[in-house]
Parts: C-alpha cells; structure tokens; sequence
C-alpha cells in the first residue's frame, strides 16, 4: 500500500478498523496500478478532530483524492467532501443490519453543492479504478497501464473455456445466417 518514502496520492479513510477488509481491496488495486497510497481508520464522529487534521493536511503532503469507506449512518465521505476540493469516492460499507443499504443511501444522496461520487455496496475496487482513471488524466503512464488492465480483464472473460465456440467470430454476430 505505502512505498518507504513515495507520495501517496490516493487518501484511503474510513469509519472504524472493520471496514478494513473492504477498503484494502481499494489499496490493494491502486497498490497493483502503481498508485501509492494511505489508508486510515478515522471515525467522523468519534475523532473528528483527527478527521479534520487529515483532510486538511492531505493536499500538502501529495494526496490528489480520497477515498471514504463506512458503513451505516455513513457521514465520513461528505464530511470528508465538505473539507476540501479533492474529488471524494465513497464506498458503502456493506452492514449487517440493512446489507449497506444504509451506507449506500447516506452516501449516495450528499445534497447540493458538495459532491460525492459514490460506488457500489462495498465496490472498494471500483473507487480504486475511479480514482486512477482520475489520476491518469495528467498521466499518460498510468493511463497505459489502465488500459492494460481493462484489456486483460477482456481477454480473460475471452479466454474462459465457456466462451471456446465463439473464438473467432465477429462481436456483431453470423449476419450471413440471417438471424
Ligand atoms: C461506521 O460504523 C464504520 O464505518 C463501520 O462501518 C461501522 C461499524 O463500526 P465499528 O462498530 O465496527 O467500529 O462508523
């Protein structure tokens, strides 16, 4: 996740050291992107202060993005959002009260003015791809390996042995069949 001495630029936080197993997917993906990283357990409600230290301190030491993963009554990435211009990802922590339904809804429907762009129910690896896409607009580098990334996914679901009778056929389908 963090190279001894690199810039992270992508700002993983989120509520509480149980959602770890969810966001590590995002640092995990940035980390394998070549996007360096950190990630963070700060509760909005139970440490804001600290919170407010992080964000604020983050454009300073390199951070070009948060990411903000919680769950439940999930406040972290608007609070988050309403400290600083960097775009803002949130990722809605699944719960085991609602399925994260909870945690999409309170994150999805930031009201005007201060954006979040929200993913999936625990889509961590989707704000990963986000936040790259992102970075790649001022990264040409980045932007090849993202294309790479795509195209082997591709290949991948063309190679699957249940996908061995249309190898060679066209995307359009047999017109000459008349279908
Ligand atoms: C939220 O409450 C966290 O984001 C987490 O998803 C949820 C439960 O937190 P813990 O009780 O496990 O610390 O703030």
């Amino acid at each position: 996740m963090t190279d001894q001495g690199a810039v992270a630029r992508v700002g993983v936080v989120c509520g509480s050291r149980s959602d770890f197993a969810v966001m590590e997917k995002a640092t995990a993906l940035l980390d394998s992107l070549g996007i360096v990283s950190e990630l963070h357990a700060i509760s909005a409600h139970r440490a804001p202060e600290l919170l407010d230290r992080f964000v604020t301190g983050a454009q300073s030491r390199g951070i070009r993005i948060f990411i903000a993963g919680a769950g439940g009554a999930a406040h972290l990435a608007g609070v988050v959002a309403s400290k600083t211009l960097l775009p803002v990802i949130g990722v809605p922590i699944p719960t085991q009260v609602a399925g994260g339904l909870d945690s999409l809804l309170s994150i999805v429907q930031m009201p005007r003015g201060v954006p979040v762009a929200t993913v999936a129910i625990g889509g961590a690896e989707n704000a990963a791809l986000l936040a790259a896409e992102i970075l790649a607009l001022s990264d040409p580098q980045l932007s090849a390996r993202l294309q790479t990334y795509r195209d082997g996914q591709t290949r991948a679901i063309e190679g699957d042995a249940s996908n061995e009778n249309l190898t060679g056929q066209s995307a359009g389908g047999d017109v000459a069949g008349g279908r």
